[in-house]
């Protein structure tokens, strides 16, 4: 089957609205749907070209992606700290020698690595990075960004801010020009996962915070999120939670949670993200790739959208037995928008389960995916990877509703698909408002 890439014709082929689709037809206007809407990325890790070398890219960052890591190591003797004392250029070597050329690149994150080498014409099986290296490094990044996000079919990233990183707190301070395809995210997890090593850095910045969260801290921590609103403009505030987040329950993060956190949404107008199921560095040796997932209690989840009937919730869950749940959950309140696959579940066997399921329970009400990319070339492969499963995913939707009788035109499938991929995710957050800071970047 062709691959739905992204083309660069940057404009929806002729449509014939008026007129139902054959089911022959079918499969391929949502090729051709899919392949012209340009997309928005509502999670990443990526930075804008002005936060500078914050921003990853380029083949050596590619290949040293944790995904990769975790893969390297189950086909490798070097032992983690023999690989953390590598220099980065090393670490790739080791990785592309590892798993691109002693084994087959078969996993999801090894073709992603073959696939953009393809969309830039490179060549994906030499024994060594030499040719790969010499043409990132003739990009600039500034073109450089323009030309992936175009060939990812992005219209819009949104990044991961988090005020307490003392590198990025850096570059904010300093003033950061917007950048038309780059918008902000508030991370908060330093706040509500690890308070008691952070509520001084608040306090050292004359907010009168103490460890224990109490008298003013919570209006505080509040003040705090506002005048970060302030700087970066975020389009919603996000934390990542544990398997074994419970709410309510009488603890310090539940109280700045309820007190700060979802007051400050409130009064600034924007969803709270929640990223739930991760159980942090169960093999701390591997570092950022020692991440595992665990089962959540999504009651929490359901208290919170009860109790808060005025916050939005953007939610993802890591655990594949999780994905069922957070659909009803989503059926029961018009405050909660399941939003993305999430890194262990961003693997077409299961994309393709999580997607059929939200389609026959939520019709076109949710975010279907996020690309999560750390390394600025990956949303090329994440998001055509999505295009390409989404694709019969959504003609045999069709074509099961021409079957039951109401026939289906191009007009309707450029609808949800920019539904989906698009309005749901500009409704919910200030995705639509421009960017007000000092000079948006021409680029
Ligand atoms: O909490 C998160 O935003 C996670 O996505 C990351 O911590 C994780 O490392 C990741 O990049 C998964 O794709
Ligand atoms: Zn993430």
């Amino acid at each position: 089957m062709r691959t739905a890439l992204f083309k660069s014709t940057g404009q929806v082929p002729v449509s014939r609205d008026g007129e139902p689709l054959t089911d022959g037809q079918i499969s391929s206007a949502v090729e051709d749907v899919l392949a012209a809407t340009q997309f928005v990325d509502i999670h990443t890790h990526l930075f804008a070209p002005a936060f500078g070398k914050l921003g990853l890219w380029g083949i050596d960052e590619l290949l040293t992606y944790h995904y990769l890591e975790a893969e390297f190591f189950r086909s490798s003797d070097t032992r983690p700290e023999e690989y953390w004392s590598l220099s980065k250029r090393e670490q790739a070597d080791v990785i592309w020698r590892t798993l691109f050329v002693e084994n087959t690149p078969v996993s999801e994150a090894t073709r992603g690595v073959v696939a953009v080498l393809k969309a830039f014409q490179l060549p994906t099986d030499r024994p060594d990075l030499a040719e790969a290296r010499c043409f990132f490094e003739a990009q600039s990044i500034e073109s450089h960004v323009r030309r992936v996000l175009q060939m990812a079919g992005v219209s819009i990233v949104v990044m991961t801010n988090d005020p307490l990183d003392p590198e990025e707190a850096a570059v904010w301070l300093k003033g950061v020009a917007d950048h038309r395809q780059y918008r902000a995210a508030l991370r908060l997890d330093r706040i509500l996962c690890n308070w008691s090593s952070h509520w001084q850095v608040l306090a050292g910045q004359g907010y009168r915070v103490d460890e224990r969260a109490s008298g003013k801290s919570a209006a505080e921590v509040r003040r705090f999120l506002v005048d970060w609103y302030e700087r970066m403009q975020p389009v919603y505030m996000a934390v990542s939670l544990p398997d074994t987040f419970e709410y309510p329950q009488e603890t310090v993060a539940n109280r700045l949670l309820k007190e700060a956190v979802l007051a400050a949404c409130r009064e600034l107008d924007l969803p709270l993200s929640l990223m739930i199921g991760v159980r942090k560095r169960v093999n701390p040796a591997l570092r950022l790739a020692g991440d595992a997932v665990g089962r959540a209690d999504l009651r929490a989840l359901e208290n919170l959208c009860r109790e808060f009937p005025a916050n939005r919730f953007l939610v993802s869950v890591l655990s594949r037995e999780n994905q069922h749940e957070l659909c009803v959950y989503a059926r029961k309140f018009s405050n909660l928008m399941p939003f993305g696959c999430w890194w262990f579940m961003n693997n077409p066997s299961i994309v393709e389960e999580i997607t059929r399921e939200r389609i026959e329970m939520l019709g076109t009400s949710f975010i279907p995916q996020h690309s999560d990319a750390r390394v600025l070339e990956q949303v090329i492969y994440k998001w055509n990877n999505t295009r390409r499963t989404l694709t019969p995913i959504l003609s045999d939707t069709y074509r099961l509703l021409s079957e039951d009788g109401r026939g289906v035109t191009r007009g309707d499938i450029q609808r949800d698909v920019t539904r989906l991929f698009r309005s749901n995710a500009e409704a919910w957050t200030n995705l639509r408002a421009p960017v007000s800071g000092s000079q948006a970047q021409s680029s």
